[in-house]
């Protein structure tokens, strides 16, 4: 338990610095994006960083309680504040993200934003890691649209841009919770052409967790992964605050559940996207987006042999 309680204190991350006290590099840094002008419903997701940094401070008084772990005080990591986004345009923004996530040679996570800036974070991890990224991708959408629209860049296009650069190995991805309505020849192009394994919401509740774990670890083996995780793969009983809500998602323990148990999978970094505040109860949805982001970070702190 920490010296204050979980109302005071700053309200970051986790209560994580902006920089380390003894001044060494980060093994973590988590930012946020406050962007979304590339939703096609309601917009609101420039304000998911902050309610998650304030839902995050609920999770700051204790270790997991199965994994053992405080992921704030188990890795070196920081919350660096918002990247910078330029006011009203998309694309330029997207340009301006890729840089800043380029300057960033630690492990990042990121909070906040619409879909679409998974784009740029994936080409600036792709030229650090290489490309052939495997995506492990909660959505109740696919996001391999080929245009927003009309527009040819959005919120529902991100993995047919990824996918078709290369940046994602779509053989070796799982998306997990899709449910929303799409057209048939999206769907057949993000499984039989793009070759997608895409576990719907539906398929979670009736095979169970266990499978879907099963299911994502046989397609991800040992290559390098991506977590991008949309808010909207969460039901709307569990996660109403977000743009495109679809009923019939996974509950916000399944997703946990599945979560838990993905230590083995080679993560190079993880966005938490589609937290739109203004449509939120209670801070539920808040709550939810930062408890999977603590769990993920437990994952780092495990593989670092830092339990406890
Ligand atoms: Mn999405």
């Amino acid at each position: 338990m920490g010296d204050h309680p979980t109302f005071a204190g700053p309200r970051t991350f986790l209560q994580m610095p902006a920089t380390l006290p003894d001044g060494s590099p980060p093994e973590v840094t988590v930012v946020g994006i406050p962007f979304d002008l590339g939703t096609t419903n309601r917009a609101g997701a420039r304000f998911g960083p902050s309610a998650i940094r304030d839902a995050s401070l609920m999770l700051v008084d204790g270790d997991h309680p199965e994994m053992g772990i405080d992921p704030s005080r188990a890795l070196k990591a920081v919350d660096a504040g918002d990247l910078s986004i330029v006011n009203g345009y998309l694309e330029e923004t997207l340009d301006l993200i890729e840089k800043q996530v380029e300057g960033i040679d630690n492990h990042l996570v990121t909070m906040g934003g619409d879909h679409t800036v998974t784009l740029p974070i994936l080409r600036a991890q792709a030229k650090r890691h290489g490309k052939g990224i495997s995506l492990v991708h909660f959505d109740a959408h696919v996001d391999t649209w080929k245009d927003n629209f009309g527009a040819p860049i959005g919120h529902g296009t991100p993995f047919h841009y990824a996918s078709d650069e290369g940046l994602i190995d779509p053989k070796r991805s799982v998306q997990i919770g899709i449910r929303s309505p799409t057209d048939r020849d999206i769907m057949s192009y993000t499984t039989d052409e793009l070759g997608f394994t895409v576990i719907s919401a539906e398929q979670v509740h009736l095979d169970g967790v266990m499978k879907v774990i099963e299911t994502i670890q046989e397609t991800v083996g040992d290559n390098i992964a991506y977590l991008t995780f949309d808010i909207d793969g969460i039901d709307p009983s569990q996660a109403p605050g977000t743009g495109t809500p679809e009923v019939g998602g996974l509950f916000t323990w399944q997703a946990l559940a599945i979560l838990k148990r993905l230590g083995g999978i080679n993560w190079i970094g993880m966005d938490m996207v589609e937290v739109a505040p203004a449509y939120d109860h209670a801070q539920i949805t808040a709550f939810a987006a930062a408890t999977f982001m603590w769990t993920y970070m437990c994952l780092l702190a495990q593989k670092n042999g830092e339990a406890g």
